[in-house]
């Protein structure tokens, strides 16, 4: 049964590492530009139809401002925080530590990066006061991802108004083993726990969350309800995979300028077909991985060189970060390795661009390719998949990463290991070779699923589930 919520009464506060937009320095003039990645792409349009106040760390520039009025339904205001202590909240806490153990990729994490533990409770610290001071009776708070494990237990403690505290969990949550890698494991569960209503990706993510509050904090745990009792008080969590905002992409599939723009990309890549992978510079995307199932292809494929290239491209992102400095070096190697290999005079096997595109571009991309290759090693929804579905209109086939949240929803890709060349490979192959008709009917098939759970429905479910929270 579908609750209908009506939110009128309540003003909505959303929290977040990111804000949606970012200073970039031009002409000694400040110049506020868009901000891109996954979180962003979601919030901003619903905050657009929503209204509320946006509530975020401040950007690179390290400008902060308590409230700033965009041309928009919602304002938006920053923290304030020196350089110092952010560095050690961003780079180092959330993004050495949390973010690759919470990918189980324990190999990426840095046992250092422990002591930027008093940074991290610093910032959601302060997160928590600048929330209280503009905290209003039955306001609607709702705190998103990594960054701010603490934040809704440090806005319980700190106000008596009688707002609720919603947590949404963009990436996956690991299992107990993993989680207990982390020394302050017990306090991040604690402050996930001050939330009314808490909402994962997927069923395994929300189960993983359970079960270590289970075992590390000895809380009961009903696993069917998703509640937990949590020294006296209910905690409430579901399964709620985010979905992306349908109608400007419809806009702009629909558009005699996208299709033009779709055209001139196949025209400047000039080969039979086309392959796309989109991804933020995150080794979590498995991008080396992809590229290395490319060549082999190519490899056992000869007669497909010169009939397939691929277009790559990369959002640079936590550039300061050693290990992102490393991984785009061997993502430049492996490109430049493939098309010394394989590329001539008329071919370039691997076209990667490092460069966020304007979406109007992106679906334009989506749009002309073939094939779209989404091998994250580990992620936690992955919109690229969502939205490559959303732009197609003729067919074209997804490859996903069995370990991509997306997977759980999207049953008709082609399904694969990234961790697994030759499963890469095989893919390709399949995919290169797969009918028109089938590929019309997989593709109707997961527009359906992409259409029944978009970024509104979602956004509608959570608050809602939060609303009703007891
Ligand atoms: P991200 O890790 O940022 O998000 P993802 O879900 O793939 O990853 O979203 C990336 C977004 O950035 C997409 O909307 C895409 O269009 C955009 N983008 C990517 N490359 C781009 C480029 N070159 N130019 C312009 N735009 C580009 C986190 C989690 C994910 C989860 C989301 C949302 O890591 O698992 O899906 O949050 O919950």
């Amino acid at each position: 049964m579908t609750r209908v919520t009506m939110f009128h009464m309540s003003n909505l506060i959303i929290l977040s590492n990111r804000g949606p937009y970012r200073f970039r320095s031009q002409s000694r003039q400040d110049i506020l530009e868009k901000c891109s990645g996954g979180l962003v792409s979601v919030l901003e349009p619903l905050m657009n139809q929503k209204g509320g106040f946006w509530l975020s760390a401040p950007c690179e520039s390290g400008k902060s401002f308590n409230s700033c009025s965009l041309s928009t339904k919602y304002n938006w205001g920053t923290i304030s925080c020196d350089k110092e202590t952010h560095k050690g909240f961003y780079d180092s806490y959330s993004n050495q530590l949390i973010w690759p153990i919470f990918h189980s990729m324990l190999n990426k994490s840095s046992t250092a990066a422990e002591s930027s533990w008093g940074a991290y409770k610093r910032v959601n610290q302060t997160f928590a006061q600048a929330t209280c001071s503009r905290l209003n009776h039955n306001d609607l708070v709702w705190v998103h991802d990594y960054h701010l494990f603490l934040s809704p237990q440090l806005i319980r403690s700190e106000t008596n108004k009688s707002a609720k505290i919603g947590f949404f969990l963009h990436i996956p949550f690991p299992s107990a083993e993993l989680l207990k890698l982390i020394s302050h494991a017990k306090d991040i569960l604690h402050g996930l726990l001050g939330s009314d209503f808490i909402g994962f990706h997927t069923k395994d993510y929300q189960t993983n969350f359970l079960d270590s509050v289970q075992k590390l904090l000895g809380y009961a745990c009903d696993f069917e309800t998703g509640t937990i009792l949590a020294g006296g008080r209910q905690v409430k969590t579901k399964a709620l995979p985010i979905g992306i905002d349908l109608n400007p992409i419809q806009r702009i599939v629909n558009s005699t300028n996208t299709q033009e723009r779709a055209e001139a990309f196949r025209n400047e890549i000039g080969t039979e077909k086309l392959v796309v992978g989109v991804d933020r510079l995150d080794y979590t995307k498995g991008i080396l991985n992809r590229l290395q199932g490319f060549e082999q292809y190519l490899k056992q494929n000869p007669d497909w060189v010169g009939k397939v290239s691929m277009i790559q491209l990369a959002v640079p992102t936590r550039t300061q970060i050693d290990e992102y400095k490393t991984y785009k070096q061997q993502v430049e190697n492996q490109v430049q390795h493939i098309n010394t290999q394989f590329g001539s005079k008329n071919y370039t096997p691997v076209d990667y661009r490092y460069q966020t595109m304007p979406f109007n571009d992106l679906i334009a991309l989506y749009q002309a390719a073939d094939i779209a290759l989404i091998t994250p090693l580990r992620d936690g929804m992955n919109l690229v998949a969502k939205e490559y579905v959303a732009s197609k209109q003729n067919g074209g086939v997804l490859i996903l990463s069995k370990l991509a949240g997306a997977a759980a929803e999207l049953k008709e890709a082609i399904l694969v290991n990234p961790y697994d060349t030759d499963s890469i490979t095989r893919a390709i192959g399949e995919a290169l070779k797969m009918p028109a008709a089938k590929q019309q009917h997989k593709m109707a098939k997961m527009q359906l699923t992409v259409q029944h759970n978009d970024m509104k429905n979602w956004a509608d479910r959570f608050l809602s589930e939060l609303s009703h929270a007891e």
